[in-house]
């Protein structure tokens, strides 16, 4: 059994001699600092075990690089979305396609650290992205809360910040404000739905396709622009 007490005690990555003595990595961020720089999938370790991520290590400008861990990929609808309570909280999908992270994996990671998240959304418009600081998800006992604030607009307007506080639900697991099932009824997906979504990044793809109902096409900015891509990503704050 492998024991890495930085990733047990984060207290510990303050002392250098521990984090060289640790080669496994908590986020994209610990991949980055042992010497990868170059975007892909990485394994990185959590207390269920290892686990594979795909790493971003740049996005945007000089101002906005980082080390950023995708927690959720759209980009060709090679993927189901519909998806039980399950499949949302352990995560499933392709690390160098479309995937979805893991809710357990969010709480873990945003319990021990302060996060930042980036959305990055293509849609009709072009490209554009939304920065929030701190975003951080519950434990399951708490419904997988979401908590995120500090909108920065690069382009594509804040719809998530309807979705703060809201629980995360799915088909099989209504946590949402409305009398009935927004993954079931109008969005198609698994998210922090309110009554229901402002954003909607787990709907159906509908890319290049003709759609007969747009609340439960995967969108960010609105229902009527489906998103060609959009990936949500998530950077430790220092
Ligand atoms: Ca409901």
């Amino acid at each position: 059994v492998l024991l890495c007490l930085s990733a047990l005690f984060p207290m510990l990555m303050a002392t250098e001699e521990v984090k060289s003595d640790c080669f496994l990595s908590t986020d994209c961020s610990d991949v980055y600092s042992s010497g990868e720089n170059v975007s892909g999938v990485y394994t990185i370790t959590t207390i269920a075990g290892p686990l594979q991520v795909y790493c971003e290590m740049i996005s945007g400008g000089i101002n906005d690089r980082g080390l950023w861990t995708v927690i959720l990929r759209r980009m060709n609808g090679e993927v189901n979305f519909f998806r039980p309570w399950e499949s949302y909280k352990w995560g499933f999908g392709n690390k160098t396609g479309e995937y979805w992270l893991g809710l357990e994996f969010l709480y873990q990671l945003t319990l021990r650290y302060r996060y930042k998240l980036r959305v990055d959304v293509e849609d009709i418009e072009g490209k554009a992205f939304a920065l929030y600081e701190p975003f951080s998800v519950g434990s399951e006992a708490d419904g997988y809360k979401v908590q995120v604030s500090g909108f920065v607009d690069g382009g594509t307007g804040d719809t998530l910040s309807y979705h703060n506080g809201m629980k995360f639900s799915t088909f099989d697991n209504d946590q949402d404000t409305w009398s009935s099932n927004c993954a079931m009824t109008f969005s198609q997906g698994g998210f922090w739905y309110n009554t229901c979504a402002n954003a909607n990044p787990t709907g159906l793809y509908f890319w290049g396709k003709d759609y007969g109902s747009l609340s439960i096409g995967a969108y960010w900015k609105s229902p009527n622009k489906p998103v060609k891509s959009i990936s949500m990503k998530i950077r430790r704050v220092k």
